[in-house]
């Protein structure tokens, strides 16, 4: 269906992909819960809440700035370039909706990527509320460019607060045939519940991940491999 400026609708989407940080681990970023997750001592499921950032601001943009000084020195791997290649082969017909903060499905050519958690790369402030890209000469806790406060965070979304794009995600849920869950432990809501969303809606429900996740069993099929294998497998 098409709109009348000719644009379709989140109601056309074939497919909608769930991305989570196992499909960047094979480019070198860490995942937020498998072995060896500790940053500085410190849990990062700790330091990624609101909590964290009350109590320790200084703290809590190291980790962010560390994290953006990693994504510079990665690549996007065959699973994100896979997926770039969905998209292009099915244009609207792919909704592709990450849990990550990188940039790493836009660099291997996916151009509609909605990012529910937020991204690395912008900042949000929290008095004048607007939201500017973190460049390069945004490190610490600067100033926002936009009122001159010392109120910019990172623009995520951590624990409490409610993750973009949800009315657009239910919608692409609903209109779909098929909910793809890729390198994401299930441990998470909402993104956790997308399984039972499709398949009250009575879609098919594929997950491909390295490990049995939290709700593997709920999935039609289930698949266990490294997304680089996994992903183009299925997609080509
Ligand atoms: C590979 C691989 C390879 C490795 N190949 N695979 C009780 C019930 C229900 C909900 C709640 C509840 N109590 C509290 C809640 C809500 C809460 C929640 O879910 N808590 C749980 C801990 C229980 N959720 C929220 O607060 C959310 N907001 C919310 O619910 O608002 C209400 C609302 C919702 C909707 C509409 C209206 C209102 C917000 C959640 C925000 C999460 N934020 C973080 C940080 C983001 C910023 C940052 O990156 O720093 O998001 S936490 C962290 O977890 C991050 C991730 O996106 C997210 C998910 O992690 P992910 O991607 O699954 O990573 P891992 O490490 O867990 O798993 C990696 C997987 O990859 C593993 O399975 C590996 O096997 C696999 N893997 N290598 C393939 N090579």
């Amino acid at each position: 269906m098409r709109t009348a400026s000719g644009r379709r609708r989140a109601s056309d989407v074939r497919i909608v992909v769930l991305t989570g940080a196992g499909v960047s681990a094979e480019s070198g970023l860490a995942t937020f819960r498998d072995a060896g997750g500790l940053w500085e001592g410190h849990d990062p499921m700790v330091v990624a809440t609101p909590e964290a950032f009350a109590e320790d601001p200084d703290l809590v943009q190291r980790f962010y700035d560390e994290r953006r000084q990693a994504l510079a020195s990665v690549r996007p791997n065959a699973a994100h370039e896979a997926l770039a290649r969905l998209e292009a082969a099915l244009g609207r017909d792919l909704y592709l909706v990450t849990q990550n903060i990188d940039d790493l499905h836009e660099r291997a050519g996916s151009t509609r990527v909605h990012h529910m958690h937020g991204r690395l790369r912008a900042a949000w402030c929290t008095a004048c509320d607007e939201r500017v890209e973190w460049t390069q000469g945004l490190v610490g806790r600067p100033p926002c460019p936009g009122c001159g406060s010392a109120s910019l965070r990172p623009d995520v979304v951590w624990f409490g607060e409610v993750p973009y794009d949800m009315d657009a995600i239910e919608e692409a849920l609903w209109a779909c045939d098929l909910f793809v869950s890729i390198g994401t432990s299930g441990l998470v809501y909402p993104a956790a519940a997308f399984v039972h969303h499709a398949i009250g809606h009575g879609k098919r429900t594929l997950e491909l991940n390295l490990d049995a996740s939290d709700g593997s069993s709920d999935f039609h099929e289930s698949r266990r491999g490294p997304a680089t294998a996994l992903v183009p497998a299925w997609v080509d």
